[in-house]
């Protein structure tokens, strides 16, 4: 490959960063109304919260978020929020983050414990601090300065599957091997209008170790969102996805060019490339442009990534193309 020297390198990028602006404006003028993209059975009542949400005059960040609330109120999706499953010491930790990709700035939380709405209180990091994250005990106490109530996150089946899990002696844990158990909540949307989020909310991954970030808290990993191209966000085994910051990656591959289908693909190819035993990783992911257009896509057939896909007033559940 030849060496690029540094002009020709900022030259080359300021062209594509033009080029996904002009983009940007095109998608205004061609505007196929409001899109949401979720992942898993929990979307679909997530994007039809978000479409109510965007209808009575909210923004699209509170479209975002209310649609991932659904999710995270609801006792039986044992991957998000309330009734989500606890780590390996029986605490239940959420991750969530949100993206404005107009402002180009998000809120995060990590770790965070007894309150059962993440995204809102991510949101808040978002509108109310300087910061981008909060975690664990700082997040709490700033989700109780905001008004938050805590309270017990496991509902009584939580808490028999944790008991179960724990008095099992061939039980799987984290520092072996993956336990398999998760199904975060990603949501991406646009307004019609060229206006892009990103949002992501889970308890990450069943029986983890106490402490344990995965992607979805990232920005760049669980979430992104860049008003000049698109949004992208991830579900799966967010250790390894985190090693390839899923979701900024998707986003980029958008900016040179790339369709958003065409953007996850490359994205999926390059994790299984860099190391074979990959083709059977669990990494699912979603993405969108600003012209509404979408991608979803998954490595292998034994994590199926579904998606509901919420478009011109109607909703559908639709599964991913598959890589192998
Ligand atoms: C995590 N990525 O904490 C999340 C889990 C997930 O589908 O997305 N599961 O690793």
């Amino acid at each position: 490959m030849q060496p690029i020297d540094r002009r020709t390198f900022v030259k080359a990028v300021a062209g594509t960063a033009a080029l996904a602006a002009r983009e940007a404006v095109t998608a205004t003028t061609a505007s196929p109304g409001a899109v949401f993209l979720s992942t898993w059975i929990q979307g679909k009542a997530a994007n039809a919260r978000a479409a109510e949400t965007l209808k009575s005059g909210g923004s699209l960040l509170d479209a975002v978020e209310k649609g991932i609330n659904t999710a995270e109120d609801d006792p039986n999706i044992t991957t998000v929020g309330y009734g989500g499953l606890p780590n390996a010491e029986g605490e239940v930790e959420l991750d969530a983050a949100i993206m404005d990709g107009a402002r180009h700035r998000a809120g995060a939380v990590a770790s965070l414990r007894q309150i059962k709405n993440p995204i809102s209180v991510a949101r808040l990091v978002l509108e109310k601090t300087r910061h981008t994250t909060l975690a664990g005990e700082g997040a709490f106490r700033f989700a109780l300065q905001m008004g938050f109530r805590p309270q017990q996150l496991l509902t009584p089946e939580s808490l028999k599957k944790w008991l179960d899990w724990k008095a099992d002696p061939k039980r799987q844990t984290f520092w072996l091997n993956p336990a398999d158990n998760h199904d975060t909540i990603g949501m991406v949307g646009t307004d019609g209008q060229g206006h892009v989020v990103a949002g992501c909310s889970t308890s990450g991954l069943a029986w983890k170790i106490p402490g344990r970030v995965g992607d979805s808290p990232l920005v760049g990993c669980g979430v992104y969102a860049d008003d000049n191209v698109g949004a992208a966000s991830a579900t799966g085994d967010g250790d390894l996805m985190t090693n390839y910051c899923t979701s900024i990656s998707i986003v980029h591959a958008m900016a040179r060019g790339a369709s958003p289908q065409e953007a996850c693909v490359e994205l999926l190819r390059h994790i299984v490339k860099t190391d074979p035993a990959n083709r059977t990783a669990q990494v699912g992911v979603i993405a969108l442009n600003t012209r509404g257009e979408i991608g979803a896509a998954c490595i292998a057939k034994n994590f199926q990534l579904k998606y509901a896909l919420w478009r011109e007033g109607e909703g559908r559940f639709l599964e991913s193309i598959t890589l192998f």
